[in-house]
């Protein structure tokens, strides 16, 4: 990899730190319309009357606060749009959103990026606007830094109902190779070398039908070569994820993970290189799921992370799940794990009680030398934080968190947290957003030692933005019904 030019750095960082933002914030928005809800059955949630509507918040950036971020989505060629809907059958995907990646595809040096879509909801009537694209794409940055769109030439145009992505060399060739997460089955693409990818998912022996949501590549027996973990959401073979649930004064919404069956992760084995018919080189891998012990714990998994957290020198995996405990499975280091998450302190909050975790984010935030998380929540619930210590401590925001990071986004050499926001559940007078409708970002980056500032997501009904001073990407956001 050739050396990187000290203002490519900057601009890398920039760009990486800003999307990590955007990508994390491709929550979908709330709008429901209460008399369109959909399905036979409604569920009320109990303690929805409790959720008080907080008046929107102050302008937290002042004349003088930081910047952090500057725009540069159009000026760098970037013109993704972040399909749902149409909106009206209370499809639960539609209000996850999607992630995407930062990576070198082409192994030029630069980094390149991919955003997941998700596209038509299968029960929706209506149509998007014609020209609306719902497929993954992919971004090439060019030599002077903008980036063009190489999605058809790359095949990695995926058209699934996509959730996320990960990405790591499984063929240990120096190439980068992507496995992509759908509510469906889900894709391994392996990279041919040559700017493009085949999909290698079913001469792989990789066959995740459930509702894919995270992953995460890592050798769990050390043997070399790249293991999978994929994290599955929930089953629902009565609805199809399509139905509404009851909330407050007989409103409805997208239904909570309790309304659905939870699901069982998957462990791949990588068995290493292999031929498919045609001859051309695979890789190929075995389930493991129940031989490792993953099957005794199923969730309602939205995040996945893997780290030695024990320090015995073997990779042990994280998972958020959206409703019960959060299981950390200890690598037993002969090829089983073992849920030691309530052991260790990280299978609930402070309070000992299950939290609907979205996102995770790994770093060492108290710069003792072990890695610490954070998880993101519901709303009420705050974030938590949990230091490398057995110490639990709930940080924080009495919001609904999606996508979270620890990043050091200033280079001051503390890890910065920023937390974005979405509200899935009705409050007291109804869905009003955090913060009231409109286009911005208000935040403030939070430091190490102060957990507890506030990131908000505010939302327009068709897309939103970042800013001022943030990074922006655009959603497309709801197309409604007519
Ligand atoms: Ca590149
Ligand atoms: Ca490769
Ligand atoms: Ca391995
Ligand atoms: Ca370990």
């Amino acid at each position: 990899m050739p050396p990187l030019r000290p203002s490519r750095i900057a601009l890398r960082w920039l760009l990486a730190g800003g999307v990590a933002i955007a990508l994390l914030a491709v929550a979908v928005p709330y709008l429901v319309e209460p008399e369109r809800h959909f399905g036979p059955e409604e569920v009320t949630s109990p303690g929805a009357d409790k959720v008080e509507c907080e008046p929107p918040p102050e302008p937290m950036l002042s004349a003088d606060s930081p910047r952090y971020f500057t725009d540069v989505t159009d000026k760098l060629g970037i013109d993704f749009e972040h399909v749902v809907g149409p909106l009206g059958t209370y499809f639960m995907p539609e209000s996850v959103g999607a992630g995407g990646a930062l990576f070198d595809y082409d192994s030029d040096g630069d980094l390149d990026l991919y955003l997941v879509n998700c596209g038509k909801s299968p029960k929706a009537t209506g149509d998007f606007a014609p020209g609306t694209r719902t497929e993954n794409r992919l971004f090439r940055q060019e030599a002077n830094g903008t980036f063009r769109d190489v999605t058809a030439e790359s095949g990695l145009g995926d058209t699934g109902y996509g959730m996320g992505c990960a990405v790591a060399d499984i063929d240990n060739d120096g190439d980068a190779d992507v496995y992509i997460t759908n509510y469906g089955p889900d894709r391994l693409y392996l990279n041919n070398g040559d700017g493009t990818f085949r999909d290698i998912t079913a001469a792989s022996g990789i066959d995740n039908p459930d509702w894919g949501t995270c992953a995460v590549w890592f050798d769990y027996d050390r043997d070399g070569r790249l293991d999978l973990f994929v994290v599955n959401y929930a089953d629902d073979p009565k609805y199809g994820h399509s139905i509404a649930c009851g909330f407050y004064q007989g409103r409805v919404s997208y239904c909570g993970p309790l309304k659905f069956q939870p699901t069982v992760d998957r462990l791949y084995h990588n068995e290493g290189p292999a031929t498919d018919d045609g001859g051309r080189a695979i890789v190929r891998f075995r389930e493991v799921t129940h031989e490792a012990g993953i099957d005794t714990h199923p969730t309602w998994g939205f995040g996945v992370v893997s780290a030695d957290f024990n320090r015995d020198g073997w990779p042990d995996v994280y998972v958020a799940s959206d409703a019960g405990m959060n299981p950390l499975w200890i690598n037993q280091q002969d090829g089983t794990f073992k849920n030691e998450g309530g052991l260790r302190g990280v299978a609930f909050n402070q309070r000992g009680t299950p939290e609907g975790s979205m996102g995770i984010a790994l770093g060492d935030a108290d710069g003792d030398g072990h890695l610490d998380i954070v998880v993101s929540n519901l709303e009420t619930e705050g974030a938590s934080l949990f230091r490398n210590l057995g110490e639990g401590a709930a940080a924080t925001r009495p919001h609904t968190g999606w996508g979270t990071a620890l990043i050091d986004l200033d280079h001051d050499g503390n890890l910065d947290l920023p937390l974005v926001n979405g509200r899935v559940v009705p409050c007291r007078h109804g869905f009003a957003p955090h913060g009231g409708r409109s286009d911005r970002v208000g935040g403030r980056l939070c430091r190490r030692d102060c957990l507890g500032t506030r990131t908000h997501l505010r939302r327009s009904r068709q897309r939103w933005r970042s800013g001022p001073g943030g990074h922006q990407l655009r959603d497309a956001g709801p197309r409604l019904p007519e």
